[in-house]
């Protein structure tokens, strides 16, 4: 019988503080991942497809190895375990710092594992890796081998595929599916294993809402489906829920709301890959009593409270008050009563990878190849050769 060893706070914290308090980041050893690694899969065999979550909480669209932006979330936001963090996937490929990022959020989600929450994306798979920028950086930063980029991706098939917010409000990191009507469905699934090409599972992670479709259509990424407001209502309908929140889309001003709040998509990537220019957002969770009726919250067994918590949460409506006219916020971003995105801008260090130009990962790769196949290179590299900056782009892988 293997017996269950745990990682002492004091290297959590020594690994937290190689990447936090060193410019540039010091990446952590290939043993220390293969470790933390290891830990996170036993913990994560116990966590079910869709994850029980309450608030308030704080979560996160893609951040696509931009490392300084992820800090910039920390600094604007606030850092675990002060504030909750549901993170929606696509941690890694196309920034520099994919390595680092990933690091910072395993050694962050074993450190406060009640704190700290993280959904696959579909950039959380072998094949996406491989050919947007992660198996490479991995190469480099790691003197040729591919050990990290292999335990790393071994780890995320153990990842959730999403998670309720009490109760009401389900997450995911891309959307809908017309093979799934029931959250049960996607509870029944068997996720250990990598993102298959099509099914429910591929498709929460590859699916984007439309508002100008009804019904189902084949999504133009290649995998995936668009979804109009019918499928949107009915789903919620059915599931008791009040909202679907996702990621996926870049969104130049850091969020979009669709049919009045019934979908929201946060993007917490600013000037994507150095160059898109775009803002980026954190969607504040802070309740989701959308009444005025006392509703009761749903936590999950096992849930334990953190000294201060209490404290915390004092201060995060404090801010909000501070900071904005609650529902002059609302009404402009199209969310739900108790909820505001915090909009940011990118981080110094973003600008600085700007000016120095480098290119982008999996943007320059003749071999890099989109899902759909036959076609040549990219949808992505098409934007930018074609288009000003700061358009608005639909589709992104
Ligand atoms: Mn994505």
């Amino acid at each position: 019988m293997t017996v269950p060893f745990s990682i002492p706070t004091s290297d959590l914290d020594y690994c937290l503080e190689q990447l936090l308090e060193h410019k540039p980041p010091k990446i952590l050893p290939p043993e220390t991942i293969h470790q933390l690694c290891h830990i996170l899969k036993t913990q994560l065999l116990a966590v079910p497809n869709i994850m029980s979550l309450q608030s308030p909480i704080s979560v996160v669209g893609d951040i696509h190895g931009q490392y300084h932006d992820l800090l910039e979330i920390f600094r604007i936001g606030g850092s675990p375990p002060n504030t909750n963090y549901l993170f929606l996937g696509d941690y890694v490929d196309r920034g520099y710092y994919s390595v680092e990022t990933i690091s910072l959020l395993l050694v962050l989600k074993i450190r406060y594992p009640n704190r700290i929450s993280l959904i696959r994306g579909n950039h959380e798979s072998r094949t996406i890796t491989t050919n947007y920028g992660f198996y490479t950086e991995v190469l480099n930063k790691y003197n040729g081998s591919s050990d990290v980029w292999a335990n790393i991706t071994d780890l995320f098939d153990y990842l959730p595929l999403g998670a309720t917010i009490d109760g009401t409000i389900f997450a995911c990191h891309g959307g809908l599916s017309p093979s799934c009507q029931q959250l049960d469905q996607i509870r029944a699934i068997d996720r250990f294993r990598e993102i298959p090409h099509d099914g429910i599972m591929a498709d929460l992670v590859w699916s984007d809402p439309d508002v100008e479709i009804v019904d189902f259509k084949l999504s133009p990424r290649g995998a995936g489906y668009l979804f109009g407001s019918d499928i949107m209502n009915k789903f919620c309908n059915d599931n008791n829920l009040v909202q679907m929140i996702r990621a996926h889309q870049l969104c130049n001003e850091g969020y979009t709301s669709y049919w009045k709040g019934k979908c929201l998509t946060v993007w917490s990537a600013p000037n994507y890959c150095y160059r898109c220019g775009n803002k980026a957002s954190v969607l504040e969770i802070l309740h989701s009593n959308y009444t005025g009726k006392a509703e009761t919250s749903i936590r999950s067994e096992g849930e334990v409270e953190v000294d201060g918590m209490s404290e915390s949460t004092t201060s995060l409506y404090d801010q909000h008050n501070f900071r904005f006219d609650k529902q002059k916020s609302q009404v402009d971003q199209g969310v739900l009563p108790g909820q505001f995105f915090n909009i940011f801008e990118a981080s110094k260090e973003n600008d600085e990878d700007t000016i120095n130009g480098k290119s982008v990962n999996g943007m320059n790769s003749s071999d890099g190849g989109e899902l759909k196949s036959g076609k040549n290179n990219d949808f992505f590299a098409a934007y930018f050769l074609e288009r000003p900056r700061r358009q608005h782009v639909e589709y992104f892988l």
